[in-house]
């Protein structure tokens, strides 16, 4: 299946995917997702848990999976956001979840030619992406807990394809963090532990996939916002992988709307209804839904304020 390989390789490269790789399907995932849940790190994610078996294994997914095919797509590096309440980097701009999936479904076709059934999936499906993109040698699994590849960092999204072909497969690349500590270091909840993160503590977490009635973040983790309205870059920032130059072109729909990169906080917690759907509109954050959005919003809110105190302190002195 050398040839189905290399109609992927060339398909891949020309809808502009900058990375892909194969691993076997069956390889064994090992324990830690396991206790990563028993240990109740996915917080609200309930989820997570009910994906675990589909998650340990692929053939529940698609019966006669051989080959899992790992991609990765760049999203734009710097900082866009303008007005306070930053949104992380990978979500500024259009649903990535929407770009990806018509792209993934042109491979699809395209390994179908060679007689495959395919699932694909990009962030959303019961699938390790981690686990096999470090399977299939496109990184290692860094301190943070994310791929991390020699040439591009961090800063990529993952997709998977499951495949009833064989494909010829990669091999594993040593992890390359080595007396690194940064990232776990500054994260500012303390949510890294050995490779994994935990949720309950996460900002990513708490600004995203909180969407449960009543779930309020604590007030250590409310503090630590700071100005992150939607996900969280910190232990990415900090990278030294991350400070080398994109690996391929940034697709241009991934930057942040102007109507977005315009809007101020005051101007976000008065947005309602269609009101808010339409500053929102086709961009990843809208995801997050309006209520937990308004709840960020807030609490960045309370967070200016007491930030501006000492300040106003200073000067009465
Ligand atoms: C749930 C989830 C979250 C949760 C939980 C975070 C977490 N660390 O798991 C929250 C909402 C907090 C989150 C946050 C973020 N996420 Co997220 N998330 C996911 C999702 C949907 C599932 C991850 C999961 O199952 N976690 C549970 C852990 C235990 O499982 P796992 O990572 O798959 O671990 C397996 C392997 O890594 C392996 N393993 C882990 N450690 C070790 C160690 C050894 C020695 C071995 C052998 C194996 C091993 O075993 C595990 C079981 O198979 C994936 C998409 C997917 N389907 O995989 C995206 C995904 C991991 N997220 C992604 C991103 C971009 C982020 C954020 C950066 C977003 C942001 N800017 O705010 C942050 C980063 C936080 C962090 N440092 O992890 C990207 C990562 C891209 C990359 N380069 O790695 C993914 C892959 C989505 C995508 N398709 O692009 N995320
Ligand atoms: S995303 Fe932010 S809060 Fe979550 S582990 Fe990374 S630095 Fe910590
Ligand atoms: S910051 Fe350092 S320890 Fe963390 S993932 Fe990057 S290289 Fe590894």
């Amino acid at each position: 299946m050398k040839e189905a390989r290399q109609a992927a390789e060339y398909a891949a490269a020309a809808l502009g995917f900058s990375d892909l790789g194969v691993a076997r399907a069956d390889i064994p995932q090992g324990d830690t997702l396991r206790r990563w849940l028993k240990r109740g790190c996915h917080a609200g994610m309930d989820w997570l848990e009910r994906h675990l078996p589909a998650r340990l294994n692929p053939q529940l997914v698609l019966p006669g999976a051989r080959s899992v095919i790992i991609l990765t797509y760049e999203y734009p590096r710097r900082d866009a956001r303008q007005q306070p309440g930053v949104i992380a980097r990978y979500a500024q701009g259009e649903d990535y979840h929407k770009l990806l999936s018509a792209k993934l479904a042109d491979l699809d076709e395209t390994l179908s030619f060679y007689g495959g059934r395919q699932v694909c999936f990009s962030d959303s499906g019961p699938i390790s992406e981690r686990f096999f993109a470090a399977q299939a040698g496109i990184g290692w699994i860094g301190r943070n807990g994310l791929l991390v590849r020699r040439r591009g960092g961090s800063y990529c999204f993952l997709c998977s394809i499951l495949t009833t072909l064989k494909l010829p497969t990669d091999s594993p690349i040593p992890n390359r963090c080595g007396k690194c500590h940064r990232c776990e270091e500054s994260c500012p909840t303390g949510a890294l532990h050995d490779g994994s993160c935990d949720a309950r503590n996460c900002l990513s977490y708490w600004t995203i996939e909180a969407r449960k009635e009543g779930e309020e973040p604590p007030p250590n983790v409310k503090k630590a916002l700071g100005e992150r309205m939607f996900g969280c870059d910190t232990c990415q920032e900090v990278c030294p992988w991350n400070s080398l130059p994109p690996r391929g072109e940034v697709d241009l729909r991934l930057l942040m709307p102007a109507r977005l990169a315009r809007a101020t906080l005051e101007e976000l917690e008065q947005l309602e209804g269609e009101a808010w759907k339409r500053l929102f509109a086709r961009t990843s954050v809208r995801r997050a839904g309006e209520k937990l959005l308004h709840r960020t919003v807030r609490a960045l809110r309370g967070n200016s304020e007491t930030a501006f105190l000492p300040k106003l302190n200073k000067e009465k002195r």
